[in-house]
């Protein structure tokens, strides 16, 4: 028998032993094991933990960044200020005004370009659409969301993209938040997904327009991020 074969046929020798205190032997199993996608629709696809391996480069290019383009409440085109701050990286950045939403080359608070999407950032996107079946994902603009207890995003859709065949990944670092997704129109059924420090979620295909919010954050602070949720969204939106 070639070891091809008995690996193919023994797939649990893989998973490691574990002895309980009780003197039982048990499978060390994971719900979702991190090179494991869960498909939550045709075209999203929830990769629990991902970007644990990542978090302290991630934070710290996340520091470096609050230094040029700081986080800022910007103002709804209904004139009512966001109870999210943002601040952006990459070529192209989100913004919000009277105006209405658009994406800029330049930080308004500095007229400065944003600064360079880092390259821990960049990586960890294509990782991780390339997981979930989006290959060769290049985002130009990151938008990095930061909520205090309270905090929420309401029903939206991402439609101020040019090409809706690229996907959105998501990175959700600190508090944890309770994430909603509904159908392509406003009034569709919803469901609730909680997403934790670490998960990535891409959307793509048929899912990339789907309405999507996030309900107010408990205060729950989080050992690493205190009270906060920080969230980055990347995107190819030039
Ligand atoms: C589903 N941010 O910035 S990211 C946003 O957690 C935004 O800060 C949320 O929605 C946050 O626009 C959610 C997850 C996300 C992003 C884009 C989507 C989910 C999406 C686009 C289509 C469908
Ligand atoms: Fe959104």
């Amino acid at each position: 028998m070639t070891t091809t074969m008995r690996r193919s046929m023994a797939p649990e020798a893989d998973r490691a032993a574990v002895t309980t205190s009780g003197g039982q032997q048990c499978a060390l199993n994971f719900a979702a094991a991190p090179d494991q996608p869960e498909r939550l629709a045709a075209g999203a696809s929830l990769l629990r933990g991902f970007a644990v391996p990542a978090v302290a480069d991630l934070l710290d290019a996340l520091h470096a960044l609050q230094a040029v383009s700081a986080f800022r409440q910007m103002v709804t085109p209904g004139g009512f200020p966001m109870s999210v701050a943002v601040s952006n990286c990459g070529a192209l950045g989100w913004t919000s005004s009277r105006q209405g939403y658009r994406y800029t080359a330049r930080d308004p608070d500095t007229g400065q370009a944003w600064p360079p999407m880092p390259e821990a950032f960049w990586r960890l996107a294509r990782d991780a659409a390339a997981h979930a079946g989006f290959p060769h994902f290049d985002p130009d603009a990151c938008l990095i969301n930061r909520y205090r207890p309270g905090a929420r995003l309401t029903l939206h859709q991402d439609r101020n993209e040019r090409d809706f065949s690229q996907p959105i990944v998501s990175v959700s670092l600190g508090m944890s938040a309770t994430f909603v997704f509904g159908g392509l129109s406003r009034t569709g059924k919803t469901a609730k997904l909680p997403l934790h420090h670490g998960d990535v979620v891409v959307w793509g295909g048929p899912d990339r327009l789907r309405y999507h919010g996030v309900l107010p954050l408990p205060d729950l602070p989080h050992p690493l991020l205190g009270r906060q949720r920080i969230n980055l969204t990347f995107r190819k939106a030039g």
